[in-house]
């Protein structure tokens, strides 16, 4: 062999005998094997043909003894022999056909034993001459579908972006490891990543250093990188055992602000800075700006001089939209910050799907340095595992009494709920036991599927509800694999603004929900925020960084949000506190 695979081929190879076993009909346990060690490799962060070589592999979540000897299969010869065994046994364009939606192995599976469809292109002759609609369990919705389906390539897989969390704790380690190397003198994260989006494509990274050459050649031998080549003295392209694709530009010390700046965009930003720039005369581009009149072009060594010299307030690179952050008497807003949470409303222990107990997320908090929290379970109508029902809420409120005596007053934990907010907007508890509650968080987890003006009345409908004091992740989206509900967010701001029901900034790093759009909307008609990290687990509460990365995004000052206040102030902002 040349080379070892990386890490996404081991993954790919595991992925495709998962298939190719469930295609078989194997047992479900072998399949989710399979499908386990090919979401490790994904996600792992060192190279695993490294440590099979070292013996190491099995250190692995989800890497036993039969998936070594198959890594070392692949590494010795190339093939693990089951896929070879396998592939021969069916034809290559099933395994295609399993990658269009609402097909998986089990339903290709049926197509070829009934109509001998072995291909996209046979699948795509069949659908057009409506002949898939019968076999049992296809119809023609499914037809039209497998036809826009392959219509629109499914089945090369695009390239997938990479979620902020994921994406800078790789950044800050390639970063923190460029800093540590002699050669190097600055080194800044730029990008999407700088911006805190909701999701990376690449890495973009601006350094200066002594001898560009060698911070460029470092770049290789980092333990997070995977490969990486150097074009030229000044620049590396490289990428993670992630896959995530990392650029590195090395560049003088006296243009480092024009590179920082251009690299930062985004590239809206870019285009509305150079505009606003040439109404002044002045032409920007990354090696500087150039002045008409003088013909001279003005080098920036700090972000800083670039932005004064445009005659422009310096925005926070979070800002840097083109949304309003360049408009002509722009102030920069004090964007909030995770030090300026006093307490977080909105997490899970044991009662329901957490890790940990009440004390020990009461324990954890206090060492946050936070002054309250909120312990709120998942209820009685919770569509997926665990739940509180109303005679465990009771016994709740009294471990939550228990833990604050214990506590001696550090921290003050709060009984609350995340209710779940049924289809006709109630909540799922009687209004009687949320009364006797100090805290109500309501949250939709089921019938997603409303149509837009339903799902808005019920969501009204919560937010007027005289116990619910907050709504936890308001429009349901996950940033890479949900699409938010059909919702009129302008309604429920409107809603939440009259009524006083604070919306939430749910800081799991796949929602971030509100977004920066909503949340800066809510802002502006009048509501106020609440920054929740949603923690399943102590450690989780850590997440409300990215709660508060939105939040800044979304231009959202320690004012705006309900949880930066003292308790007493906190306190009064519960409905239950106006009553
Ligand atoms: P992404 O897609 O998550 O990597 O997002 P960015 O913003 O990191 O985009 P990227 O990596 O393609 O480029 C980095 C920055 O370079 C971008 O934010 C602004 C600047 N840039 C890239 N292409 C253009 C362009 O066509 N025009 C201008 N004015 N700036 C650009
Ligand atoms: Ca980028
Ligand atoms: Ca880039
Ligand atoms: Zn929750």
């Amino acid at each position: 062999m040349t080379s070892d695979p990386s890490n996404l081929q081991i993954a790919a190879a595991f992925d495709e005998l998962a298939d190719l076993y469930e295609l078989d009909g194997a047992i479900v346990h072998r399949v989710l094997a399979y499908r386990g060690a090919a979401k490790a490799a994904r996600e792992a962060t060192v190279s695993i043909a490294a440590l099979t070589r070292q013996g190491t592999v099995t250190s692995l979540p989800g890497i036993g003894k039969t998936l070594e000897e198959k890594i070392v299969a692949l590494l010795d010869t190339g093939e693990i022999p089951a896929a070879v065994k396998l592939r021969a046994k069916y034809p290559a364009g099933l395994l295609e056909m399993t990658r269009l939606p609402g097909l998986g192995p089990k339903r290709a599976r049926r197509l070829f034993d009934e109509l001998g469809i072995e291909s996209l292109a046979m699948l795509r002759a069949a659908a057009e001459q409506q002949k898939l609609r019968d076999v049992k369990g296809f119809g023609a919705k499914f037809e039209q579908s497998v036809l826009s389906s392959i219509d629109a390539g499914i089945g090369e897989r695009p390239a997938q972006r990479v979620l902020l969390h994921r994406a800078l704790t790789a950044g800050e380690q390639i970063v923190a490891a460029l800093r540590a190397h002699p050669a190097a003198e600055r080194v800044e994260l730029a990008g999407s990543a700088r911006r805190q989006a909701d999701s990376v494509k690449d890495l973009d990274i601006i350094a200066t250093a002594s001898d560009p050459g060698a911070l460029v050649r470092a770049l290789a031998d980092l333990e997070l990188i995977e490969s990486a080549s150097a074009p030229n003295e000044n620049a590396a392209r490289g990428r993670t055992h992630t896959g995530l694709p990392v650029d590195l530009r090395v560049v003088a010390p006296e243009n480092f602000g024009n590179l920082l700046q251009h690299f930062t965009g985004s590239a809206a930003h870019n285009v509305a800075l150079r505009e606003a720039a040439v109404r002044r005369g002045l032409h920007v581009s990354e090696y500087g700006i150039l002045d008409d009149a003088t013909g001279e072009t003005l080098r920036c060594a700090t972000e800083e001089e670039v932005y004064e010299r445009l005659g422009l307030t310096y925005p926070e690179p979070e800002l840097r939209e083109d949304r309003g952050e360049l408009a002509p008497g722009f102030v920069a807003p004090r964007l909030v910050t995770v030090e300026d949470l006093r307490g977080d409303l909105h997490m899970h222990t044991t009662a329901s799907d957490g890790r940990n107990t009440i004390e020990e997320m009461a324990r954890a908090a206090l060492a946050h340095g936070y002054e309250y929290i909120a312990i709120t379970d998942h209820s009685a109508t919770h569509g997926f595992g665990d739940h509180v029902t109303p005679d465990e809420l009771m016994r709740q409120i009294e471990r939550v009494a228990d833990v604050n005596e214990r506590l001696g007053g550090a921290i003050r934990v709060l009984a609350g709920t995340e209710t779940n907010i049924l289809p006709s907007g109630a909540p799922d508890y009687d209004d009687e036991l949320l009364a006797q509650l100090d805290w109500v968080i309501a949250s939709v987890h089921t019938s997603f599927g409303m149509p837009a003006e339903e799902m808005t009345k019920r969501m009204v409908a919560a937010i007027e509800h005289p116990w619910i004091d907050a709504i936890g992740h308001p429009t349901g989206r996950k940033i890479s694999s949900r699409q938010p509900y059909a919702l009129d967010v302008d309604a429920v701001i409107d809603a939440a603004a009259r009524s006083g029901t604070m919306l939430e900034i749910n800081s799991a790093p796949d929602r971030r929900d509100l977004n920066d759009v909503h949340a800066r909307a809510a802002v502006e008609g009048g509501v106020t925020l609440l920054i929740d990290s949603d923690a399943h687990g102590a450690e989780r509460l850590e997440h409300v960084r990215w709660g508060v990365a939105t939040a800044r995004r979304a231009w959202v000052e320690p004012a705006h949000v309900a949880n930066t206040r003292p308790w007493p102030q906190f306190a009064a902002l519960r409905k239950r506190a106006r009553k």
